[in-house]
């Protein structure tokens, strides 16, 4: 016998239940039984489900931030490693690829910062560069290893008089996507501001002229084609994140 209870869902709901479940089960080893349980619901009215489906994603942000060390690293690998050729995604196919004007393009800074000064691709090249080759895992179900460099977020937010105790970076991307870090993630080693991709520049589909590289997080929080970057205190969230996926989303 099963002790699981029927639920009757909405398509996305479904979705969300099972993206938000897959982790619960991973991470803590939670089953359907003990998020019906936790969250004293009978997961059989769909708005019931979806406020505790909220209000588990939000306590699993939460409880993700704790585990998160600003210090472990995301594991690297050889060149020989490098997954040949790269996967594309998007939230739209690749033939709807923006084409970015670089003559142009600045990257707009804002919020908590004191130097609000509008960068050219040239003078984020005079900053210090990091190179790494990791895997990018996106929440579909596929992953890829590369190779990306550019300058470190936490260089990028100290040369912009940065407020290093506030809570969010969030990312305004030139597709209208967009997207936020929790301030640990946007001051970790291995998160860059990626200006390459295998040693040459960013092509149009892995994010010209400039792309968060966050080893430590899943692919959709990695956003490409950013052309604003701003430092908060309110959530920002993102794309995915507001329709459903789990805001932290760590690896
Ligand atoms: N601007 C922008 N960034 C984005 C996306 C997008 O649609 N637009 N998709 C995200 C998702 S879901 C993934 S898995 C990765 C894919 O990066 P890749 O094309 O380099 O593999 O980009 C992320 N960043
Ligand atoms: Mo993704």
């Amino acid at each position: 016998m099963s002790d699981k209870p029927k639920i009757i869902l909405e398509p996305d709901q479904r979705k969300q239940l099972v993206n938000l479940q897959r982790r619960l089960v991973l991470r803590l080893g939670l089953t359907l039984g003990a998020v019906s349980m936790l969250t004293g619901c009978n997961l059989q009215d769909g708005d019931q489900v979806d406020k505790a489906l909220w209000a588990m994603s939000r306590w699993n942000d939460r409880v993700q931030a704790w585990l998160f060390s600003g210090d472990k690293l995301a594991q690297t690998y050889s060149e020989a490693q490098i997954t040949r050729p790269f996967r594309f995604n998007a939230f739209y196919p690749e033939y709807n690829v923006p084409d970015i004007d670089i003559s142009d393009y600045r990257l707009e800074v804002s919020g908590k910062v004191e130097k609000k000064a509008p960068w050219t691709l040239d003078q984020l090249k005079q900053l210090p560069q990091s190179a790494q080759i990791t895997r990018l895992i996106c929440i579909e179900g596929w992953s890829a290893i590369g190779q990306w460099s550019g300058v470190p977020l936490k260089t990028f937010l100290q040369h912009v008089g940065a407020d290093l105790t506030a809570k969010y970076v969030g990312f305004k991307c030139d597709d209208r996507y967009y997207s936020s870090l929790d301030m640990p993630t946007a001051l970790h080693p291995q998160t860059i501001l990626a200006l390459d991709f295998d040693k040459k520049p960013l092509p149009p589909d892995f994010g010209y002229p400039l792309r968060l590289r966050a080893p430590t997080k899943l692919g959709f929080k990695n956003a490409k084609h950013i052309g604003a970057i701003f430092v908060t205190n309110e959530n920002p969230g993102g794309y995915w994140e507001d329709q459903g996926y789990n805001w932290f989303s760590g690896i």
